[in-house]
């Protein structure tokens, strides 16, 4: 069964992780109430996503929460990943979801009405739409939406959407207003001075929007 969680979305990045490290960020930050995890290292080669990805994979046994890897199928495979992230420019959606077959977790990227339009539901399980801010996390990101953007993106996704770029713990009720499921967060918890801290803030917030 393909379960999953959209509400607290934390994605790694190696960086704003360098501290403490990826994997025990998210050990932290699982104990604060991170629903699911993404491996994204941009600069990392296929083996060293699955060293890190194994580690991953094995601090997050037990606690029910999935592990995503960001593009590199050949890695998600080899880790036995609970799913892959793609973005525009990367492998197509459909061939992605040959190559990984149906069990795992698909996500994609849209920043448009029109690519939110084209999602193919029974490809693609979920979708990150953003930036909803702009952010120094991703460079070369595409113009922000805002929470406007964000309620006519999510609005037209055929699949459940997780709010991503600048978003904090107090945007976790706008982004739910927007009708996004969860946010997605990179330098709200990496690097912060107490990523499980910073998580179940993340948490509490997402929880009172819902009440
Ligand atoms: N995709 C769109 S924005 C972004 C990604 C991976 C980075 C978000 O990082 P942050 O630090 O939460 O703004
Ligand atoms: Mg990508």
């Amino acid at each position: 069964m393909k379960t999953f969680d959209l509400s607290v979305y934390l994605v790694l990045d190696p960086d704003l992780c360098r501290a403490i490290g990826m994997v025990e960020t998210a050990r932290l930050a699982v104990e604060g109430g991170v629903t699911i995890v993404q491996l994204r290292d941009k600069q990392a080669s296929t083996v060293q996503m699955i060293e890190t990805g194994r580690a991953l994979k094995a601090v997050l046994a037990g606690t029910g929460v999935p592990l995503i890897v960001n593009d590199d199928v050949e890695a998600a495979l080899a880790i036995g990943a609970d799913g892959i992230h793609v973005g525009q420019s990367d492998l197509a959606a459909a061939v992605t979801r040959e190559r990984v077959g149906r069990g795992m977790i698909l996500g994609l990227s849209v920043e448009t009405e029109e690519l939110a339009r084209r999602v193919d539901p029974s490809v693609v399980d979920y979708v990150g739409i953003g930036p909803v801010f702009a952010t120094v996390t991703k460079p070369d990101h595409k113009q922000p939406i805002g929470f406007d953007g964000l309620a006519r993106i999510a609005a037209v996704a055929p699949v459940p959407a997780v709010a991503i770029g600048g978003v904090k713990a107090e945007h976790a009720a706008p982004s739910l207003a927007a009708g996004a499921k969860g946010i997605a967060v990179v330098s709200a918890i990496c690097g912060q001075p107490d990523p499980r801290a910073a998580a179940r803030r993340i948490a509490d917030e997402i929880a009172k929007a819902r009440t």
